[in-house]
């Protein structure tokens, strides 16, 4: 079965690839030049709705199964930020380092070393007869250090529950079996054995 994946994320590109065997996983821009998705919602599901939508639209072929991820981190001694903003957390095009960076050093401002965390994944399964969202969630701790070059995105810093090691120094495979995304897939997955 074919499966769209609305993201311009090579890291959840790789994921979701990995995670999805049995699928056909193409992501949009193979497709189609890459366009921008003003993600304005105030959740992950709707923001991953607002990205699955956008690229449904946009495709000839309507005979397709359109998948967004809408996801981020979440950082308790931060109140929860940034959260829905994690994309842009060090600025409008900041990249990962920069974001990894910004995210550290506001932990660190805190006068603490971690803090509790967790990420959500919102996961949105557009078709032209039905739109579905599912969840998932990693709780673990967020350092103001970063140890290992593994994953993508804050990875470096976040130590899962359970673990002493960061996503960064663990390998895909212990992600592959804790993370939000996966969780949120074989959610997913149920449902896309449905249609
Ligand atoms: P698309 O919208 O094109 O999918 P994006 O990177 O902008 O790509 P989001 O808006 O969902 O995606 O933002 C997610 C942010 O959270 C982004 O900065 C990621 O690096 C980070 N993030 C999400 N999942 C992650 C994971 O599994 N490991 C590390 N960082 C993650």
């Amino acid at each position: 079965m074919k499966l769209v994946l609305a993201t311009s994320n090579k890291g959840k590109v790789r994921e979701i690839q990995a995670l999805c065997e049995d699928y056909e996983v193409i992501p949009y821009r193979e497709l189609m030049d890459e366009f921008e998705i003003i993600e304005d919602a105030d959740t992950f599901k709707d923001n991953a709705l607002i990205k699955a939508r956008a690229v449904f639209d946009a495709l000839e072929d309507k005979d397709v199964i359109v998948m967004a991820d809408d996801s981020g981190i979440s950082v308790d001694i931060l109140g929860g930020a940034p959260g829905i903003y994690s994309a842009r957390y060090g600025g409008e095009n900041a990249n990962d380092r920069e974001n990894l960076k910004k995210l550290m050093n506001d932990i660190k401002s805190k006068g603490v070393g971690s803090s509790p965390a967790f990420y959500t994944a919102a996961i949105a399964i557009v078709t032209k007869k039905s739109e579905r969202t599912v969840h998932g969630w990693m709780h673990g701790t967020a350092l103001a250090q970063s140890r290992g070059e593994g994953g993508f995105g804050y990875d470096p810093m976040f130590v899962p529950l359970g673990y002493d090691k960061t996503l960064g120094e663990l390998s895909n495979e212990v992600k592959k079996k804790l993370s939000h995304r996966s969780k949120a897939l074989s959610l997913a997955k149920k449902i896309l054995k449905t249609l």
